[in-house]
This record gives structure tokens, sequence and C-alpha cells, in this order.
């Protein structure tokens, strides 16, 4: 399988859940602004919606969408410590941590990415909603425990801590909440992720 992926991009969530299970897999950088792949493929034609990740088949047929990709990279693994058995209440309970991931908190960091300068009260009314949204993140973390989900790393912690790792480009300090900040210094650590870094050409 490929994933088509973009330096530092959400995309790195599937690229850290690829490193964990240790399949084999190809990678292919992509320049969305271009609308190219580096083998200069139309990445319109790969995906229309012109963002990653893109997850490509061994049979050539293509994944969208974050949640999508990372719980079928899991399943086709049968590492069920990365998520839980479909039809459980625990794979909901991933399922619905998906979901505020994809449509709040990432969506909360991403006028910072736009590419264009805020107006003074722009920036204040981003700053604020993004607060709120990590607070609300927050909420989902457990005391004393390194994960979402408790003891055991979940393909929404590979998630979480891609997006939560754009704080550091922004300019946006965790340190107002201890929770979220202790969790994304305990995934830092995970040699998947270390991996993930290096290869997409972040750290040396
Ligand atoms: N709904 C999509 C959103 C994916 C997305 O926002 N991708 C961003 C990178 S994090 C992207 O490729 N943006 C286009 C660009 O950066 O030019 C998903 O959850 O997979």
């Amino acid at each position: 399988m490929k994933l088509f992926y973009k330096p530092g991009a959400c995309s790195m969530a599937a690229h850290i859940v690829l490193n964990e299970i240790g399949t084999e897999f190809e990678l292919e950088k992509v320049d969305t602004a271009a609308g190219l792949t580096e083998t200069g493929a139309d990445y319109k034609s790969i995906n229309p919606r012109g963002y990653v990740p893109v997850l490509e088949l061994d049979d050539k047929s293509v994944i969208t969408e974050n949640a999508a990709i990372l719980q079928l990279l899991v399943d086709q693994a049968g590492h069920s410590e990365l998520a839980p058995a479909n039809g459980t209440i625990e794979r909901t309970r991933l399922q619905e941590q998906l979901s505020f991931l994809s449509s709040e908190l990432h969506k909360a960091y991403s006028p910072f990415f736009s590419g264009r300068d805020f107006t003074a009260e722009e920036k204040e009314s981003n700053i604020s909603k993004l607060s709120k949204t990590i607070g609300h993140f927050e909420d989902f973390l457990p005391a004393d425990q390194p994960y979402m989900n408790g003891a055991n790393f979940s393909v929404a912690d590979a998630y979480a801590f891609v997006i939560l790792n754009w704080s550091n480009f922004i300019d946006v300090s965790l340190e107002p909440w201890a929770k979220v900040k202790a969790y994304v210094e305990n995934i830092a650590s995970r040699p998947a992720k270390q991996k993930a870094l290096r290869t997409e050409g972040l750290i040396s």
C-alpha cells in the first residue's frame, strides 16, 4: 500500500500508525499547492478534493479521510490494541474521538495554515476558538493515564498528537492545559513518531 502525504500534515497520523504496525508501505510526497505528487502525477486524479492523506491499497483503490484510513490500517493488520474490535462500545468511543479530532480540533487549527494574514480581530477570535477546543480535548483525557483510552496507545492518539504538535508552528503554548501538555510529551517519545518525523524530513 502507499500513503500520499505532505510533510508535517495530518497525513503523518497514518504514517505513525504504519510505523507502529510495522507493515510494509510506500510513501509518495504531495505538493498540494501545485496539485502534483513527487513522481509528477496529477494529484486531483488521485483525490479530487486535493488534500492529503490518501491511502492507495494494493488493488489500486484509494481511501480518503483520516478517520477511515486510520481504522482500516488497524483492521487490516489485526492490531487490536491500536483500535478496539468493531461492534464494541470501545470502538464507538474511538470513533467518537476520531470525529471530534477531525471536525473540531483539526478544524480549529486550520485557519492558522490558510496562508493569509489575520486582522487583530480575526486573530483574537481564532485563538479564542482554538483555546476553547483544546480545553474540550483536555476533557477527553483521563487523569494519570498516558493516552485517551488509558494505558493503550490508539490511532486517535496518533492523530491527536499530529494536530496538537502544530501548536509549535503557530506559536501557541500548551502550558495552560497540563494534561494536554503531558500527553503530547508522552507520545513524542514513541519511536514510531520519531521515525515518521525523520522520514518526512522534519527532524534530522
Ligand atoms: N477531511 C480531511 C481533511 C484533510 C486535510 O485537512 N488535509 C490538509 C493537511 S492537514 C491538506 O491536505 N490541505 C491542503 C493543503 O495543505 O494544501 C481528513 O480528515 O482527512
